[in-house]
């Protein structure tokens, strides 16, 4: 088999190239765009593998796609290639929608056209649901998107049913709540929180003042897994008899905030809160200042510059069909992500 796979340097499509390599005999073309200084953390563990290999191609460029489906003729086209960045999604939205919507049709129009046979899987989000209006939210719940970012996604959810009952192609669009891991971008809130904690643990550990972690909003609650955990199920659905969306979840929910007091808790800083709204800071406690002779005591406090100009406040997904259709369920809980993401960020600690 072949399988192509967009977004390759990132997270999920370094983990499911991993995950295909490790479980399958097939051949993985990774797809990545043209940039002057590309960043390969992601791709360690399967750059020289004979299995693999690395093919040019851009989701806002046509006729990259339309080459790499006519000439590889993929059994596969798993599509994770995207502006994920829903913070950024206000300052870039016709990028965001041209990537992420319109790139998607661009894949369904060279799959038709050149290899029909292709099964197809388009990674839709939990942001599609944004203002959400009951929980936990499942497959038949409202899109009503809050940013540029969500509406991208709900527009190529759209696509995919189009072309799949248009064209009777095997197209899925899996709503995947928030996956997260030691590959994960340093823009996202839980690795920007791994790494500010580690930065924080090792100059308390060599005597040095430190500054606080600057963050946003800390009252959205997130439904949180591991990415590992996720690229299985993502082939589970595109290996069904039939095309069918699933959602993927950890079916529990939790802040912001809840995440910061795990990951100092895992780094062993003993910590408290003081204050509310923009004032609200996170201090290391007298007891463990005084243990450990600390100067600097700030270690999380509130920048309105990360707040958005909309916020989807809660997220938490009903996973169960995927879990009794697929027999997929997700084996990292929130505290072992957690504790992966902190320990991981200490050990790799460089200035
Ligand atoms: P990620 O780490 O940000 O990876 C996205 C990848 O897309 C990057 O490698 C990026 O390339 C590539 N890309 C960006 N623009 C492109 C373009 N014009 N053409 C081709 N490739 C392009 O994201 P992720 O966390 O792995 O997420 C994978 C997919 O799942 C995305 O579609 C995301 O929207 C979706 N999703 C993610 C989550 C989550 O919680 N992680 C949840 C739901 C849905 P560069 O490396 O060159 O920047
Ligand atoms: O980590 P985030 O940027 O992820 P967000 O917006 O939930 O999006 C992620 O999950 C989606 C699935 O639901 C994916 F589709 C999408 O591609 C991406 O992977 O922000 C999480 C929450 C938000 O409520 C944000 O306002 O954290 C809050 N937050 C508070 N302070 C912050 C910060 N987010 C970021 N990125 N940076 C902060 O300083």
């Amino acid at each position: 088999m072949k399988i192509i796979i967009t977004g390759i340097l990132g997270q999920d499509g370094a983990n499911m190239c991993e995950y295909l390599l490790k479980n399958t005999d097939d051949q993985i073309y990774g797809m990545m765009r043209r940039s002057s200084n590309p960043n390969f953390i992601n791709c360690n563990e399967f750059i020289k593998n004979n299995r693999f290999k690395f093919v040019y191609g851009d989701l806002t460029d046509s006729v990259s796609i339309d080459n790499i489906i006519r000439e590889i003729q993929p059994d596969y086209f798993i599509n994770f290639g995207a502006q994920s960045f829903v913070g950024c999604s206000w300052e870039i939205p016709l990028q965001t929608f041209d990537v992420n919507a319109t790139g998607v049709a661009r894949c369904l129009e060279a799959i038709r056209r050149f290899q029909p046979k292709c099964r197809f899987y388009s990674a839709g989000s939990s942001e599609e649901f944004g203002d959400v209006q009951y929980s936990p939210q499942d497959i038949t719940h409202p899109v009503r998107p809050r940013s540029p970012y969500g509406a991208s996604k709900a527009a190529a959810r759209h696509l995919v049913k189009v072309y799949r009952e248009s064209y009777n192609l095997y197209a899925v669009h899996g709503i995947l709540f928030n996956h997260e891991g030691t590959k994960r971008g340093e823009e996202f809130v839980t690795r920007k929180i791994s790494k500010g904690v580690a930065r924080i643990y090792h100059a308390i550990k060599n005597n040095k003042q430190f500054a606080p972690i600057e963050l946003g909003n800390l009252d959205a609650k997130r439904d949180w897994s591991d990415s590992e955990d996720f690229v299985e199920g993502v082939w589970k659905m595109l290996n069904q008899d039939k095309p069918k969306d699933y959602i993927l979840s950890s079916n529990e929910t939790h802040s912001i905030r809840e995440f910061i007091d795990k990951a100092f808790h895992y780094a062993n800083i003993n910590a408290v809160w003081h204050g509310h709204g923009e004032a609200e800071q996170l201090s290391v406690s007298t007891e463990y200042a005084i243990k450990n002779d600390i100067q600097s005591s700030i270690l999380v406090k509130i920048n309105p510059k990360y707040y958005r100009p909309a916020e989807v406040d809660l997220l938490l997904g009903d996973s169960n069909p995927a879990r009794e259709e697929l027999s997929w369920k997700p084996k990292i809980s929130f505290d072992n992500l957690v504790e992966r993401m902190v320990k991981y960020d200490v050990d790799n600690f460089k200035i």
